[in-house]
């Protein structure tokens, strides 16, 4: 269901000078014991990013994922980019965030890098769950621009796809702006606030169980681990 939006999301890499990063055989596709099931994950090297991931669970009428996570290079203090999209077939129920991730809640910081998201968040009001976040602390690592959306597939007005093309063209549009950086953050702050987000998402990343029931306890481990949070210190 989500695959058209996965070839959206790797064009629009693509078309920003990506090129792919060769993975193990079991990241980069794994079935589940059942065979009911498919993980396949992208890895990419972007000009001006230092990692690129995206993947794709399909467990047919059952789970839907698509999840990419961008981290713009150390010396470059701009957002985390992060896009999750879950889709429970039995509750026909969707989960969907976008969000420009800051690397701090800092009002200079917002005013430099979400006057694009802040503007698009305004057509998009069916994205403004009023749902409080269980699992995250929406004050760390969110913005107050996140597009949240919790409810029915069905009862979504807008197109997801047009969605995440405005989405990705506004946070490629940070790049090209010639805007006056940020100069609050250092190369040096920007590892340790990556480090923290890789650490502070990995211990609460809701799909942990989710991955190991589907790929067994071992490949979940590894998966958390070495792909989706490398720099997390709780191994
Ligand atoms: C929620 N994300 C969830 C949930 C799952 C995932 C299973 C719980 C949904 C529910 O039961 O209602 C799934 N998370 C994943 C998957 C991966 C993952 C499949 O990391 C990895 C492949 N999550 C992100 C990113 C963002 C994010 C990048 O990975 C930011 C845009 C946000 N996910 C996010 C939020 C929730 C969520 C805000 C709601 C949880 C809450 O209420 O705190």
């Amino acid at each position: 269901m989500f695959d058209e939006l996965l070839t959206l999301v790797n064009n629009s890499i693509l078309s920003h000078g990506g090129k792919e990063i060769e993975l193990e055989d079991n990241l980069k596709e794994y079935f589940s014991v059942r065979g009911n099931a498919v993980i396949r994950s992208w890895l990419w090297d972007v000009p001006g990013f230092r990692r690129w991931r995206v993947t794709r669970m399909d467990a047919g009428n059952k789970i839907q994922v698509l999840n990419t996570v961008a981290y713009p290079e150390y010396i470059n203090n701009h957002p985390i980019l992060g896009i999750d999209l879950i889709w429970f077939g039995m509750k026909n129920k969707l989960v969907a965030v976008l969000d420009f991730q800051p690397l701090i809640q800092d009002e200079e910081y917002f005013l430099t890098y979400y006057q694009g998201l802040k503007s698009l968040k305004t057509n998009y009001s069916e994205f403004n769950s009023n749902k409080a976040m269980k699992i995250y602390d929406s004050n760390n690592y969110f913005s107050p621009w996140v597009l949240f959306y919790s409810g029915t597939f069905d009862a979504l007005e807008i197109s997801l796809n047009n969605l995440i093309d405005k989405f990705l063209n506004t946070y490629w549009h940070i790049y090209s702006e010639k805007l006056d950086k940020y100069k609050n953050l250092s190369h040096k702050d920007v590892m340790t606030l990556h480090r923290n987000y890789d650490t502070y998402s990995c211990e609460r990343d809701p799909a942990h169980g989710l991955f190991k029931s589907y790929f067994g306890e071992e490949w979940a481990n590894n998966f958390l681990h070495n792909f989706l949070f490398p720099l997390s210190n709780n191994q």
